[in-house]
């Protein structure tokens, strides 16, 4: 682990989970300012604002790697930027508005979404399309399998939870390029679940016990797979992932971005977030997971998930924020 010679923090350090929930509770604030008006772009430059002004205060050397894309896409969180008030190197993932048209339409479960790992530890994912499956703690390792049948894995998944496939609840995007999964888990008797967007609450939807998703499947952004694995290592839950490539321009670019991997194999958990994991969110508009933004007099009241891999804590925190006093 990298660290600064009078400052031996540890990833997990519980003080620093607090710092960044704080970095996700700007960043909803700001958002939130433009839920319902139908313009995404300003949610989420609203959002990206807020949360790099927010990381200024936090006691780490970071590092973007999954970000708002590369340096001349992006004015701020672009990959590589250097976040941080100083202190261990850390890599830091960050979707400062996951689901920019769920905020703007005023639909459920947007999200603010930052995860942190020491140096080296998180995928460096090109903004492709990633192929996903995620299921929850306490089931046999490899219950399920991205290279399996959509039906063998609902058979596996039905018998390891003691349970009929008809009880299974199955969560996917609602695009076209999933119409033949959907029909197939129906056929074998599951129901689905379909998400407009935000495959990262869905992804930890499927690991918590009192959700009714049961596993999440198919094809989203690459770097949201990144931080749903990050908040999957949190709850203890399992995921695979592969990256799908459009061309070879894509290709050469994962591959630049991960020198020495074959860029399109099956990725394990551990090859999309490794090691002590912290996972932060904030709720924007309400949902399952999270409550929206909410104000009550003077206060603006959020709410928040917070996770360490390590301990496997999942600690949900309502902020009650007055703004005549606050300085962000
Ligand atoms: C995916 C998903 C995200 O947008 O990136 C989706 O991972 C975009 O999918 O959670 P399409 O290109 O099929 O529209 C989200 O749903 C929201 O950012």
């Amino acid at each position: 682990m990298t660290t600064t010679r009078h400052n031996p923090y540890q990833v997990t350090d519980r003080n620093l989970a607090l710092e960044l929930v704080r970095v996700t509770e700007a960043a909803a604030v700001a958002a939130s300012a433009w839920t319902g008006r139908g313009l995404k772009n300003e949610a989420d430059g609203a959002a990206v604002e807020a949360m790099r002004r927010a990381f200024d205060t936090v006691a780490i050397d970071g590092t973007v790697v999954i970000g708002e894309g590369e340096m001349d896409e992006a004015p701020m969180l672009f990959i590589g930027e250097k976040v941080g008030s100083g202190g261990p190197g850390m890599d830091i993932a960050v979707d400062p508005l996951e689901g920019t048209n769920l905020c703007a339409k005023n639909l459920p479960n947007a999200l603010t979404v930052v995860a942190l790992a020491e140096s080296g530890n998180f995928l460096h994912a090109p903004d492709i399309y990633m192929d996903k499956i995620v299921v929850g703690p306490y089931l046999p390792e490899g219950v399920v399998d991205l290279d399996s049948t959509i039906e063998a894995n609902l058979k596996s998944l039905a018998q390891a939870k003691k349970c009929a496939v008809s009880d299974l609840m199955l969560c996917t995007l609602d695009r076209e390029r999933h119409e033949e999964l959907i029909a197939r888990a129906r056929a074998a008797g599951a129901r689905v679940t379909l998400l407009s967007d935000g495959d990262v609450a869905a992804a930890i939807a499927a690991c918590l016990e009192d959700s009714e998703i049961d596993i999440y499947v198919g094809s989203g952004g690459a770097p949201e797979g990144v931080l749903a694995a990050a908040a999957v290592r949190c709850v203890h839950g399992q995921m695979q992932g592969r990256l799908m490539f459009e061309d070879d321009e894509q290709v050469a670019r994962a591959r630049k971005m991960n020198p020495g991997a074959d860029p399109s194999r099956k990725l394990a958990l551990e090859d999309m977030a490794r090691g002590d994991v912290l996972f932060s969110a904030t709720g924007v508009t309400g949902g399952a997971l999270l409550h929206g933004i909410r104000r009550n007099g003077i206060r603006t009241v959020t709410h928040s998930l917070v996770m360490r891999s390590k301990s496997g804590t999942i600690r949900f925190v309502e902020g009650h924020h007055d703004y005549q006093t606050k300085t962000w």
